[in-house]
């Protein structure tokens, strides 16, 4: 819904949802993975025996770190570990649905070989192409590929924060065709790819460029229709950036919940999007010294539920190792939450929110285009009484346990709307979920 109406000329180009059949593919995915992957997997939040505090991808930045020591890591980059199959096989039994992967972060390194970059992974010991590993190991196991952009880049000549002189906005547009190039590059190497994630488009350079992003955008779309971009590639000739100056989100999903979660449906504006989330507090990039609390497979559990209560989709990320191994705490994550996945995720997969007023014990979903309802209860009350509220001229029938689909659940009338659902005696060692039909009263 428009807030005003001036008039954009590259401003959101739809409202409301997009409906083909590839954006109904990725609203349905509930639960995906991201991995960051770079040559910042080699210091891995350490140089020279000094600790950097700051989140381990970006190390370059860090005066501890020289660059020209930074900018000769490729030279050693050699991941013999590296096996995408054994990647995408530990992805598709966690219950990803989809991967976001990083082809090129701020740093500027690409792990395909670029035509436009003499900064790639060709010009590594390792040499094979890493993108279209993991492109098609993941899209042989089920699981959807898109792909991570940075547009700031560290390594460029072109690149620039501001544009402050003559000389800066000529650097600037050999930068420009240099993104258009590469972007386009992408697309004609991985065509299976559904969509770009992009990051790195804050500084007032890029922000300026509202005709330049806008086009693009409309040239890739061209190029591999039903791609998926979020709000967070391009900015309006105002400067407004996710939202235009309407209000109205620009791109097919709003990019903007990292690290955190909306609490209430009203958070998201009726718009689709996806959260992104790392184990400890902030760390993308492989980090030896993982410090802090680190978040609980139950507790990462929770967050897809409430993701997926409120209508998105939650992606938790990995950082694997130099070597190409992912650290085993984060395979033990993966496994935790895959067990969890395996029992439960038709609570997950192929859900929305359901509608229904919000209850201690944890989140509903609701199958879409059905009258299945999930209960994913993370708190159980020491009653084991669960209160749900339904809205007026409602009911609702077969009550179980989907771990125990057999046994229907007792449950009790409160008043016109609410009901108490017994949960039996059991032991309760993770998330549980009941589901149930609403019907319609007579
Ligand atoms: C960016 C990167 O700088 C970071 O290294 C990582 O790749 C992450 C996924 O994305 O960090 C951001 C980007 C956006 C916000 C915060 C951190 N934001 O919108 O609040």
């Amino acid at each position: 819904s428009r807030r005003s109406s001036i008039n954009l000329k590259y401003g959101a180009h739809r409202l409301g949802k997009r409906e083909d059949l590839d954006m109904k593919r990725w609203r349905a995915y509930g639960f995906g993975q991201f991995i960051h992957w770079g040559l910042y997997a080699i210091p891995g939040g350490e140089w020279k025996g000094k600790e950097y505090n700051g989140a381990a991808e970006w190390i370059r930045s860090w005066e501890g770190m020289p660059k020209s020591d930074y900018d000769s890591l490729y030279l050693k980059f050699n991941p013999v570990n590296f096996s995408p199959d054994s990647w995408a096989k530990m992805a598709r039994k966690m219950g990803a649905r989809y991967i976001t992967f990083t082809t090129k972060h701020h740093d500027g390194f690409c792990l395909w070989p670029s035509k436009f970059s003499d900064y790639t992974i060709s010009k590594t010991p390792y040499q094979k192409d890493i993108v279209k590993a993991v492109v098609d190991a993941y899209t042989r196991e089920g699981i959807d590929v898109i792909l991570y952009f940075s547009v700031m880049d560290w390594h460029h000549p072109g690149w620039r924060y501001e544009l402050k002189t003559t000389e800066d906005s000529v650097a600037f547009e050999g930068f420009k065709q240099f993104t258009r190039n590469q972007l386009l590059e992408l697309l004609q190497n991985y065509p299976k790819i559904k969509g770009f994630w992009f990051d790195g488009t804050w500084d007032k350079s890029w922000v300026r460029q509202a005709r330049f992003a806008d086009e693009l955008e409309k040239e890739m779309r061209k190029v591999h229709p039903g791609l998926i971009i979020g709000s967070r590639f391009r900015a309006d000739e105002n400067g407004a950036r996710h939202f235009d100056s309407n209000g109205d989100l620009m791109g097919d999903y709003e990019q903007g919940w990292e690290r955190v979660l909306p609490n209430k449906i009203e958070d998201v504006h009726g718009n689709d999007w996806d959260a992104i989330m790392t184990v400890p507090e902030n760390q993308w990039g492989y980090n030896k010294f993982w410090k802090g609390h680190l978040k609980t497979a139950f507790e990462l559990i929770e967050m897809t539920a409430k993701s997926v209560s409120l209508g998105g989709n939650f992606v938790l990320n990995f950082g694997p190792q130099a070597d190409g191994t992912i650290r085993v705490e984060e395979q033990k994550l993966a496994g935790e939450i895959g067990e969890w996945m395996e029992q439960n995720k038709e609570a997950i997969y192929d859900c929305e929110y359901a509608g229904l007023e919000k209850q201690d014990w944890g989140y509903f979903t609701k199958k879409r285009g059905s009258e299945k309802i999930y209960m994913i209860v993370c708190n159980v009350p020491l009653s084991r009484n669960l209160r749900i509220k339904l809205p007026e001229g409602k009911g609702f029938k077969n009550v179980r346990l989907i771990s125990r689909p057999g046994q229907l659940l007792n449950s009790e009338k409160l008043n016109a709307k609410e009901y108490f659902i017994q949960l039996p005696q059991m032991e309760v060692k993770s998330p549980i979920v009941v589901e149930m039909e609403l019907i319609s009263k007579q």
